[in-house]
């Protein structure tokens, strides 16, 4: 058989979104967190290597459309800050559990307005819905948190990335396809 038959396919279609990824000590705040959580609502804990927040989800774009973000996100400007998770919640009768700011920094609502207007000049749709920054921890929960008031995760945030959503053997798992620092304005 042709070496090229062996290899897996390239889909024609990638789903991909920026986001905040943790450096490994915050995911690992993050992910204790997560797991007290589940532990009080049940459901499906998120596993420590998917903890995100995402900044503008673009969903199933062409693959050839895909060579233009690492411009994009090169161009962008963008101040590092911390963010204070610090207020659990819940979405669509509890199944999604989430960790959340209190108080957005002015340079994470910055850095998300820049992204979208620099994605629609280049031709890419997103959303209309307001953005609402979270960390998704549990999934399927069968009841709502216990406390709304969190003690808070301080997550210091340096970068932004590009990921994809990938199905390896049925599992979820997400692909980094690249990172740029928030170097200042
Ligand atoms: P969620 O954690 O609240 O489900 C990868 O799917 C990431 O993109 C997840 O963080 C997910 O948010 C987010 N996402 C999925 N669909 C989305 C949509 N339609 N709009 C905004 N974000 C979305």
């Amino acid at each position: 058989m042709p070496e090229a038959l062996l290899l897996p396919p390239v889909p024609a279609r990638r789903r991909v979104f920026f986001a905040l990824w943790p450096d490994h000590a915050t995911a690992g705040v993050l992910h204790s967190r997560a797991q007290a959580l589940w532990t009080a609502c049940g459901g499906r804990l998120m596993r420590r290597d998917t903890l995100h927040l995402t900044l503008a989800f673009l969903g199933e774009i062409p693959g050839a459309a895909l060579d233009r973000l690492p411009r994009v996100a090169a161009q962008l400007e963008g101040t590092p800050f911390t963010l204070e998770l610090d207020r659990v919640g819940s979405w669509h009768g509890h199944r999604i559990v989430w960790l959340a700011p209190k108080n957005i920094p002015p340079a994470l609502t910055a850095l998300v307005g820049r992204l979208g207007s620099a994605l629609n000049a280049e031709g890419f749709e997103l959303e209309a819905r307001p953005f609402s920054p979270h960390v998704t921890l549990v999934r399927n929960a069968r009841g709502a948190p216990p406390a709304t008031e969190a003690e808070a995760v301080h997550w210091p945030v340096a970068a932004f990335s590009l990921l994809e959503s990938v199905h390896r053997s049925g599992v979820a798992a997400y692909r980094l396809l690249g990172t740029w620092p928030l170097a200042g304005e």
